[in-house]
């Protein structure tokens, strides 16, 4: 689309009128929403039209469930994927308006921990671009993911206000709220020829008032909707105990619905085992479900068979998987289909993706408080358990221990993941090597039931925001050489290749990298206060903390390079500027002391003259979306280095990928295919792979010590953790070291292998040292990097899931 200036302007003007200001008195917020809400009256039409073209051409349409979207903010992307920015940009201009400042007003829509809730988000975006009729569900959480501050090294969390403004992204449209119940009684009734009616009493009953968030194609009409649910009380608070003058009790009802969508639950991968969390689930499960049957009904009638034909429905890991026997329940009670009916209706709409093969992760609810809480949909999991063992036994009459195993309802536990194999018709895992583990490994039994079902889906991220909207610079270069067409095909990409040893080409790669790091490096001088030299190597991990991640692998390495630097000051080494940025979940105790352990690194060696600047650690707080848009383009180094088989897939790799940062890396996840596609030359692996730690778990004959008194360095380093050198208090690092070489809370020293891989990790760093000093032959490996970047778009992934589990199709407005 394209805007004529003038009429931007007005319509600015006049969005500052009806807020009762002017362009002089504006404040820069005022001006935000200003300039946002012109935006939206042009997205308005399309919008519009979008629902009009989908409801008149009679497509099936997808839905998301995810109780994460990790969107960042919405205001550049828009506008870039309205193709007006630079419209706007100019137009801003003329009212002496910088369009940078404008969009440093948003806060971050944090919805989401990390790679899963960003994902979705990403899926959005790509499935506007493609013109498909596919949209998001999930929760309008009051506080999204908590503001990172460091206070003394450590981790402290506040709350995030991100809604104490109003977001002028959003449409509420309460009209169409619906009520969600829990608890009560399930009450049976029998008619005249023997059905079973199910009725509930005394619920609890909370309203769900939609949220709806534009989803904007690049460049197309199309105009998706992120659907999101804001619980409220069903009828505010109790006006009899106000006036008797019980406050706490007047509120009580109001406080307690509201809780529902107050906050995320912070952590990645590990989930709560909390009530509240369940509530959660349920709450936007179902009124996406009665959401989803209101349209169709609407449209058309109680021929519920045709359903399949309309709706798709994916499931974001288990958190959504209440939908299955949901939609049973409101099939069966509502609609009064047959069991045998509702069934395959409900595998064919339903389909899974699993994120994740950390035990800790796999969902499963106690009976007592599932009961409790959704007392009906209960019954319904319950009689999918006993027809599911039904099946289950004629096919191996004899294997208790399979029965027990793949049993839905077992060890006085709901098994969510299993609850959501049976219940759908695909189950996907998102890369490779992930979905390899899962069918060898992880799932192999019921891979083994349901062959059919198992599918692979490589993850990807949208080039638009990743590189057409954070890094303009590169996006230019790109487009001069080989045009526009990559930003909605990625493959375009591959036509990069033949620069590869066009020297002046790389100059001015390498010129525009450059650029990048300054800006970074302007950010956290002016953030942190803390200078960072833009012509050192900038190493990046950025990620939530997690053991598997291996942060701490990282952090050690960096100590080791310091003894030596200690030791030689003359060492020849490469400059580097070792960055971090990583939240921790709040409960999470060894994740919270690895953030101290880097803040107490970075202290040391930031202050220790003898380094005369040649490393720096900096710990960038609160990392974000839009923090991650000013660091990705400013790596010259992907930091991927994850216990192999533990990280499901990752795309934090690929956006470095994109913008022209090779991987060190473990062969785990997606890494696999980021070196298949770019080459194992272009990149730096070390480190077990998938199947040796397999091995070495199943032996269990892996000891650190060994590393500790063999590998030369690594001893002191270990020490170091012990004797001050980074604390005053000596105690704060022995957790960390305990649970490396002894073992904490029941598990295997060193269970993620950071002593075992500590040396081929370094040996790693060194090569990166050697072939940074090459500038132009870094540059080639960054730049064959990003010309087979293609697969990694979400574009593709997308396409992949609406062609073979969804199936829906492209749709023009
Ligand atoms: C991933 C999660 C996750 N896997 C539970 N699992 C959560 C699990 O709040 N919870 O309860 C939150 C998140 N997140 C990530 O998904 C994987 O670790 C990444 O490897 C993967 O790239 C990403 C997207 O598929």
């Amino acid at each position: 689309m394209s805007i004529k200036k003038d009429d931007f302007k007005n319509s600015i003007l006049k969005h500052l009128k009806l807020a009762g200001t002017t362009l002089k008195d504006a404040t820069k917020r005022e001006l935000f929403d200003a300039v946002s809400k012109a935006a939206m009256e042009l997205v308005m039409e399309n919008w519009r039209e979008t629902k009009e073209t989908y409801d008149s051409k009679n497509v099936k349409q997808a839905y998301y469930l995810s109780a994460e979207f990790l969107m960042g903010r919405a205001f550049s992307n828009n506008l870039v994927n309205l193709t007006i920015l630079d419209e706007v940009k100019e137009t801003l201009e003329d009212l002496n308006i910088n369009i940078n400042e404008i969009e440093d007003q948003e806060e971050d829509a944090g919805l989401g921990n990390g790679g899963l809730g960003r994902l979705a988000a990403c899926f959005l975006d790509s499935l506007a671009t493609l013109e498909l009729p596919g949209h998001g569900y999930g929760i309008r959480y009051k506080y999204g993911m908590f503001k990172q501050k460091i206070e003394n090294g450590f981790q402290v969390e506040y709350p995030d206000r991100w809604l104490d403004y109003e977001d002028p992204w959003e449409v509420e449209r309460r009209s169409e709220a619906v009520k969600v119940k829990f608890g009560g009684e399930v009450i049976v009734v029998k008619d005249a020829d023997g059905r079973e009616h199910f009725r509930r009493e005394s619920a609890e009953v909370v309203t769900a008032v939609p949220y709806d968030m534009p989803i904007i194609g690049y460049g197309v009409k199309n105009v998706n909707t992120l659907r999101l649910w804001q619980a409220e009380s069903e009828d505010g608070f109790d006006l009899q105990a106000f006036n008797d003058q019980h406050y706490n009790t007047a509120v009580k009802k109001q406080t307690q619905a509201e809780d529902i969508s107050r906050v995320l639950y912070p952590n990645d991968s590990g989930p709560s085992g909390k009530e509240l969390r369940l509530r959660q689930q349920y709450f936007f499960v179902s009124a996406s479900l009665q959401d989803i049957m209101k349209k169709f009904k609407a449209k058309h009638g109680n021929d519920f068979s045709k359903l399949p034909e309309y709706v798709a429905i994916q499931l974001n890991d288990t958190h959504p998987v209440v939908a299955i026997p949901e939609l049973m329940r409101l099939l069966l009670d509502w609609e009064k289909l047959e069991w045998e009916v509702a069934w395959p209706i409900c595998t064919k709409v339903f389909s899974y993706t699993n994120h994740t093969i950390l035990a800790e992760a796999l969902e499963k609810w106690p009976i007592d408080l599932f009961k409790k809480l959704l007392p009906r949909i209960y019954q319904i999991v319950d009689e999918i358990n006993r027809r599911f063992l039904l099946e289950l036994r004629e096919k191996y009459p004899t294997d208790w221990q399979k029965h027990q195993k793949m049993a839905i309802i077992g060890d006085g536990m709901i098994k969510m993941a299993w609850l959501a194999i049976v219940g759908s018709h695909a189950v996907n895992g998102v890369a490779a090597l992930h979905t390899e583990i899962l069918k060898n490994q992880e799932l192999k039994e019921w891979y083994e039931l349901y062959p059919e079902k198992f599918q692979n889906k490589t993850n990807g991220v949208t080039q638009r925001r990743w590189l057409l909207k954070s890094n303009p610079e590169l996006s230019e270069l790109i487009t001069k050489l080989i045009g526009d067409k990559w930003i909605t095909d990625l493959s375009e990409l591959k036509k990069l290749e033949k620069y590869a040893d066009d020297e002046k080409i790389l100059k001015e790669f390498i010129k525009i990298k450059h650029t990048k790091k300054e800006q970074l490096a302007k950010y956290i001088l002016d953030t942190l206060g803390i200078y960072i030299n833009p012509d050192s190597l900038f190493d990046v991990q950025i990620k939530r903390l997690h053991e598997y991640k291996r942060q701490l692998l990282n952090i050690l390495h960096v100590i080791d390079l310091y003894n030596n630097l200690k030791a030689n000051p003359d060492l020849d080494i490469v400059p580097r500027t070792f960055i971090f940025g990583a939240k921790a979940a709040s409960g999470y105790k060894r994740a919270k002391q690895i953030i101290k352990l880097i803040n107490a690194v970075a202290i040391k060696i930031n202050n220790d003259p003898d380094i005369k600047g040649k490393i720096r650690v900096v710990f960038v707080p609160n990392y974000r979306v839009s923090v991650a848009e000013k660091l990705f383009p400013a790596a010259n180094l992907s930091e991927q280095i994850s216990t192999a088989g533990k990280e499901a897939s990752g795309t934090g790799n690929m956006k470095f990928m994109i913008n022209g940062a090779p991987t060190i890396g473990t062969m785990d996840g997606a890494n696999v295919e980021i070196v298949e596609e770019a080459g194992i030359e272009n990149n730096f692996i070390f480190g077990l792979t998938a199947e040796e730690v397999v091995a070495l778990n199943s032996t269990g004959e892996y000891n650190p010590w060994n590393e500790y008194n063999s590998v030369p360095g690594l001893k002191k380093v270990m020490e170091q953790l012990l004797d001050g050198t980074f604390s005053d208090d000596r105690s704060i690092f022995t957790e960390i070291y305990n649970s490396l070489m002894y073992g904490a809370d029941g598990n295997r020293p060193d269970q993620y292998y950071v002593l075992k891989d500590f040396a081929s990790y370094r040996e790693a760093q060194l090569r990166v040292d050697k072939a940074f000093r090459d500038e132009l032959g870094w540059a080639k490996k960054a730049w064959l990097n990003i010309a087979n970047s293609g697969k990694f778009s979400s574009d593709r992934t997308i396409q992949q899931y609406a062609d073979e589990i969804w199936d829906i199709k492209k749709t023009t407005v």
